[in-house]
């Protein structure tokens, strides 16, 4: 399913996106949103994909934001249609049900920032940068960067960035929890991968089951514990489950067949 705004090569059930401007820093216009849309669709419903790593063509961006002369054409409505599609997007990336890699090549501002923290987890090159520069434009970020940022980071941190616009490194980004680990940037897609594949060499329903329950975890503390009491018990109802523990007590490796 190749498109030329994201390419897509799927290999040992993981499938690689990587948004393809790098003319333009690889800048989110409405193509790459269509095409992230459509990769999706097929992530959700594709039994041959079990994993995804979401990256940027080229070494200098993952993305530069949204695209700017895009949108500079943008009225009020076209801008709140265009937000709730974009977070419609960005919700539907995060509730996957399939683990979801950001592998961060570089720039990571405004919408290319909230694209990466949509995603489960970030692996960022050491050249990479993240920022959130939509007050320079006399925007505010659209695509939930006050919401995410605020939850990864916590709110003084997050206020800080949002505040002043400023670019920090993979180093600070670490530092602050936006991103989880920062790997030598020829070593970036590989260590993306290698940890999908840990990922994926447990029950593939518990690891489903946890992407739920954790997802779970922005509702209020009693309602998402009720969340995962019920996640809990469907696991325990699950055939990998029964051979996860009897691997165990026969002291052999389980073989998990995810259902
Ligand atoms: N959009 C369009 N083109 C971009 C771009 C962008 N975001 N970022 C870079 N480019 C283009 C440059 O214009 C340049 O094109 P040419 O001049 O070669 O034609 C090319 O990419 C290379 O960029 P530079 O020459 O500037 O490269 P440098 O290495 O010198 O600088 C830079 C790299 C990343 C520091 C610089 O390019 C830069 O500051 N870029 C803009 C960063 C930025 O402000 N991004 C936008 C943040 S605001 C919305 C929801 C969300 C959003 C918007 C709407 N709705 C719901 C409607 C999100 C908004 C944002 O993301």
């Amino acid at each position: 399913m190749n498109n030329t705004t994201l390419l897509w090569e799927l290999s040992e059930g993981i499938a690689l996106l990587v948004i393809n401007r790098p003319e333009v820093l690889n800048a989110l216009n409405g193509q790459v949103l269509e095409a992230l849309e459509a990769a999706f669709e097929r992530i959700y419903t594709d039994p041959e994909v079990r994993g995804v790593i979401l990256t940027g063509a080229g070494e200098k961006a993952f993305a530069a934001g949204a695209d700017i002369a895009e949108l500079s054409g943008l009225d009020a409505l076209r801008g709140w249609e265009q937000a709730r599609r974009g977070q419609r997007l960005f919700d539907r990336i995060e509730r996957c049900p399939k683990p979801v890699v950001a592998a961060v090549n570089g720039y990571a501002l405004g919408g290319g920032c909230e694209l990466a923290m949509a995603c489960h987890v970030r692996f960022a090159a050491d050249t990479a940068q993240f920022g959130q520069p939509e007050v320079n434009l006399g925007l505010i970020p659209g695509y939930g960067g006050t919401q995410r940022l605020v939850r990864l980071v916590g709110r003084g941190r997050a206020l800080e960035l949002l505040l002043t616009g400023e670019r920090i490194s993979a180093e600070r980004a670490y530092q602050i929890g936006l991103v989880n680990r920062v790997v030598p940037a020829d070593r970036l897609l590989e260590e993306a991968r290698a940890f999908l594949k840990t990922v994926l060499s447990k029950g593939p329903v518990a690891v489903r089951l946890l992407l739920e329950a954790v997802a779970a975890a922005d509702l209020p503390l009693e309602a998402g514990l009720a969340r995962e009491a019920e996640l809990f018990g469907l696991a325990m109802a699950t055939e990998d489950f029964r051979e996860g523990t009897r691997a165990f007590m026969e002291k052999r490796k389980p073989v998990f067949r995810g259902r």
